[in-house]
């Protein structure tokens, strides 16, 4: 970032229900000493803001903010922000794209396919009942994963999966040619890919395209006993179906980060299923000491009347 744009000024409006907002504070201002910082619950006059670095707004949120002149998702999903009511037409609306995000995501998924391929669940079970459950390994190379996704995230994770000696074929919207993965592009080769998936990792934004995408009909597409793991969004994937799968043994077991329905209420049966571990979302976080300085950057490009970076396409709504 240049020194003599650093001195940018106007008021940020930031709202978040996870993250800290003295540390993202602290963070943005050591890039933008300048910035007039507001947390929700103290904004002012919604007329005053000029930015706002948001995760999951509330309706109504951005009502009044007629200065508004970039919004900047807290995070890597944008379906929360698109499309709302309350947006002033044709405003920025950026999202983090922070390598530190993509490392720790790959670290999460790593986790998860390694307990999959390792048959840890199965270890674990056995332990429970003081068992000596010999299971033999399986070569990495005999185990096939697809990630169906491969931006920013799963692109990462899915060269990092292939360097553990894995099968790995990605899926994607667009053509991609990725070193040690087996690429495939558009709806027409989705249900192959599924169909010699031994562990399916999802990895999709969520989008009028994708939301459903991974219905009955597909998940029965994947070998019996396959292992499935979800870090993208809850609605990609009918999840009534997928508990039914789960209970059968159609799907062996499953990792789940992202539910249709957050925090997952406390009478689902996913929670009492033995070959399911759940997280509460939480695969990879926006690290603020990262993320900051593309933030600043971007509120520097806008002040400069320059657009920013790391824009989404309201078309594709990711
Ligand atoms: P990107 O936008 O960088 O990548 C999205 C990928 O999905 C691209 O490869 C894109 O294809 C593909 N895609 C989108 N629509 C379609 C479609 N209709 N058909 C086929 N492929 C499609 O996203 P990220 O990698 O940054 O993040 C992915 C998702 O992960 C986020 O949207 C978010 O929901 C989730 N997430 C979850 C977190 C957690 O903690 N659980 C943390 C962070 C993110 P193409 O490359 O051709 O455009
Ligand atoms: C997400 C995120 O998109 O945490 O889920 O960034």
């Amino acid at each position: 970032m240049s020194g003599k744009h650093s001195t940018a000024s106007g008021a940020l409006a930031f709202y978040s229900q996870l993250d800290d907002f003295e540390t993202w504070k602290h963070a943005l201002l050591a890039q933008l000493p300048g910035l007039d910082i507001r947390h929700s619950s103290a904004l002012g006059d919604p007329a005053d803001i000029h930015y706002a670095l948001v995760w999951k707004p509330p309706a109504g949120f951005f009502d009044g903010m007629l200065k508004l002149r970039l919004i900047v998702n807290l995070g890597a999903g944008v379906d929360s922000l698109v499309n709302r009511a309350d947006l002033p037409p044709g405003i920025p609306i950026t999202r983090l794209t922070d390598p530190q995000m993509a490392r720790m995501m790959a670290g999460y998924v790593l986790f998860a396919a390694l307990r999959h391929a390792r048959d840890i669940p199965h270890f674990e079970q056995a332990q429970r009942q003081g068992k000596w459950s010999y299971r033999h390994p399986r070569s990495p190379d005999e185990i096939r994963i697809a990630v169906l996704g491969l931006g920013q995230l799963g692109a990462v994770a899915a060269t990092e999966l292939s360097r553990l000696g894995h099968a790995v074929s990605g899926w994607s919207r667009s053509p991609k040619k990725i070193d040690g993965v087996h690429c495939h592009a558009g709806l027409a080769t989705l249900d192959t890919v599924i169909a010699n998936a031994d562990i399916l990792i999802v990895m999709l934004p969520l989008t009028p395209e994708t939301r459903g995408i991974l219905n009955r009909e597909r998940l029965l597409r994947l070998p019996r006993g396959a292992a499935f793991i979800n870090v993208a969004r809850g609605a990609l994937v009918d999840q009534a179906a997928l508990t039914e799968l789960l209970a059968s043994g159609h799907i062996g077991t499953a990792t789940l980060d992202v539910f249709e329905q957050e925090p997952l209420p406390a009478t689902d049966p996913l929670w009492r299923m033995p070959n399911v571990l759940i997280t509460p979302h939480l695969a990879s976080v926006a690290i603020p000491s990262s993320a900051a300085r593309q933030i600043a950057s971007n509120i520097l490009r806008v002040s400069a009347g320059q657009a920013p970076e790391n824009l989404i396409d309201p078309g594709k709504a990711y």
